[in-house]
């Protein structure tokens, strides 16, 4: 999978895709991530790609020119199979639409800042807008590595134990069950019997029945 990232801070992005798994996934080319800054793309003196809004009201806008040229650039060089817009009013991430994405050969990501981009970047070029939630961020740039992170661990040879990925929590709308590791007994908590016994059908129910509870509990949105 390739990724290109348009932004006018690409260095904000850098870390997560230098650091553990997405690392290792960029060095086994599982994952190819491509940063472009959009100044660029501007055709003017001071390199600028916002501007006031039409009709007045606070705060800048994204400049469609420098948005087309780089987005139309990169198309000009591959068929995206998504453009993305991160933006707070695009519909919520969710595991879904990671799994989705995670089957796609190229995306390209479009960070927004100021109060947004000129309408006629999405009439252009946008086929899907994403938001990670119902809250504001500074950029899309953070937004952007979130969805990235959730879409790269789902690359086949990403994560180590290939199972992992499906039983993450979210991946059957059930949160995950809880877990343990050594020592059986601390401070009086012990590792709960049937997940000693080594009866696997047991450890299996277990596991789902704590799931269901789970999910009922914290978040039975999930089970309708
Ligand atoms: Cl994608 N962008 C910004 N600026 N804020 C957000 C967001 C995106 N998702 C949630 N909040």
């Amino acid at each position: 999978m390739r990724i290109d990232i348009i932004s006018v801070l690409p260095e904000l992005m850098e870390s997560p895709f230098q650091t553990s798994i997405l690392k290792r996934a960029v060095e086994k080319k599982l994952a190819e991530i491509h940063f472009h800054q959009l100044r660029n793309w501007a055709n003017n003196k001071h390199r600028r790609v916002d501007d006031e809004p039409y009709g007045g009201g606070a705060g800048m806008v994204m400049m469609v020119e420098p948005l087309d040229l780089c987005i139309s650039d990169l198309k000009s060089q591959r068929n995206y199979d998504e453009i993305i817009y991160l933006t707070p009013d695009g519909e919520t991430l969710n595991q879904k639409t990671a799994n989705a994405l995670s089957i796609k050969t190229n995306l390209m990501l479009i960070c927004g800042h100021y109060k947004g981009i000129d309408e006629r970047v999405r009439e252009l070029h946008i086929t899907k807008e994403i938001s990670i939630g119902d809250y504001v961020l500074t950029g899309g740039e953070l937004a952007a590595c979130v969805l990235a992170d959730s879409v790269i661990r789902l690359l086949p040879g990403v994560l180590n134990d290939e199972q992992s990925a499906l039983t993450d929590s979210f991946q059957d709308d059930l949160l995950s069950p809880p877990i343990y590791t050594r020592p059986e007994e601390y401070k009086g908590l012990k590792v709960p019997d049937v997940l000693l016994s080594g009866n696997f059908a047991e450890i299996e129910n277990w596991r789902h029945e704590q799931a269901l509870k789970i999910t009922q509990k914290k978040r039975p949105d999930l089970l309708f």
